[in-house]
């Protein structure tokens, strides 16, 4: 009983989410294919115990698999995705591969489930900072609309991969030891100059576009608009990396069109909504924070308060673990509703 899964990417910092998280939730899974690169071919990981021979992934990894599973890098995506489709397979895609691509919903299951309905083989999973803006974002345009969201993320290494995880933890005992540490990844692999992450903030997350902003800023600018169905969004990112291990963070100022909205009310809406779990309380010094997301589902908000000058503006403090609700999780979240809605 159950569909036969397949992770791409299996020994990825993603994947290694996303067989744990199908495990945790106990996901009905019949068998499980993990796929990676030619490097890891032989490795082994375990799933319920059991121990899965790691493959390669090829076009023929995909046959009698229900659901796929993709998390390998945007160009592993485009050449297998549609090999999986070919063969019967539902695509739900952690890359930016196809995220922009009108025939490809792009989905967090708390904001526009209902665009599943309409797949046609693959489905996209949206970039982890943006995930968690419009889970926060969502219930506050619904309670009071809204005009305009300026955003700044502080995102953690993980979001770059294992190995960037792997030089932070060198570069930082290399800076401890009293050297000057080298740097091959951040702050994007195809760059000319690398820049050490340890003790350091980049104000660069993937490549420049033509208009000064980077890629990364400009997914979390158009894929929010594509999620909310709100194409006229007022919008504008700036995304830094810290160094954090998990869990990325972003000051979110926004602006909505209701009179009517208080600190209070935006508290009250946001403690009622899905996956999100509010944490703001001054007195008592709580607020949300990386270190403390980390492995946990949720997207925590908090630091709530109205801006000093415009009418109806606010801000607040968006926190989660980049790993889980920005890629693992919410990918077996849609999973799981093409299961529910029987949209498979
Ligand atoms: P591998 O471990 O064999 O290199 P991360 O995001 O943490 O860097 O992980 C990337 C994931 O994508 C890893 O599981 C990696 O496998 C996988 N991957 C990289 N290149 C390929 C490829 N050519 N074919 C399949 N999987 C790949
Ligand atoms: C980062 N947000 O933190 C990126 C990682 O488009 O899925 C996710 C890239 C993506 O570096």
């Amino acid at each position: 009983q159950g569909y036969h899964v397949a992770v791409v990417g299996a020994t990825g910092a993603v994947g290694q989410q996303m067989v744990k998280k199908l495990e945790e939730r106990n996901f009905p899974v019949k068998k499980l294919t993990l796929l990676a690169s030619s490097r890891s071919k032989g490795k082994e990981l375990v799933f319920k115990g059991e121990k899965i021979i790691v493959e390669e992934a090829k076009p023929e990894s995909f046959s009698g698999v229900d659901i796929a599973l993709f998390s390998a890098g945007g160009a592993i995506s485009k050449t297998l995705a549609g090999e999986a489709v070919k063969r019967g397979a539902v695509v739900i895609d952690n890359t930016s591969a196809f995220r922009m691509d009108p025939d490809v919903p792009l989905v967090v299951p708390e904001v526009n489930e209902e665009d599943l309905k309409d797949h046609k083989g693959i489905i996209a999973n949206p970039n982890c900072s943006t995930i968690q803006l419009v889970v926060a974002l969502q219930p506050i345009r619904k309670a009071f609309g809204l005009k305009r969201v300026i955003v700044s993320t502080y995102q953690a290494v993980s979001g770059a991969g294992a190995q960037a995880v792997r030089e932070m933890v060198e570069q930082t005992k290399a800076v401890l030891a009293g050297e000057r540490p080298q740097a091959e990844i951040l702050p994007v692999r195809s760059a000319e100059k690398h820049y050490p992450i340890a003790f350091n903030a980049i104000p660069q997350i993937d490549v420049f576009q033509d208009n000064g902003f980077t890629f990364e800023e400009m997914k979390m600018i158009n894929e929010t608009r594509k999620i909310m169905h709100f194409p006229e969004l007022k919008i504008a990112a700036t995304c830094v990396r810290i160094p954090a291990e998990r869990g990325h963070s972003e000051s979110v100022y926004f602006e909505v069109e209701s009179d009517r909205a208080t600190e209070a009310e935006i508290r009250s809406v946001l403690a009622g909504s899905p996956g999100v779990l509010l944490q703001d309380d001054r007195a008592g010094q709580i607020y949300p924070m990386p270190y403390f997301a980390s492995g946990k589902d949720e997207v925590f908000v908090g630091r709530i308060r109205r801006d000093l000058d415009v009418a109806n503006g606010f801000h607040m403090w968006v926190v989660s673990d980049n790993l889980l609700k920005g890629a693992a999780l919410n990918s077996i979240q849609i999973a799981e509703s093409l299961i529910r809605n029987q949209w498979l």
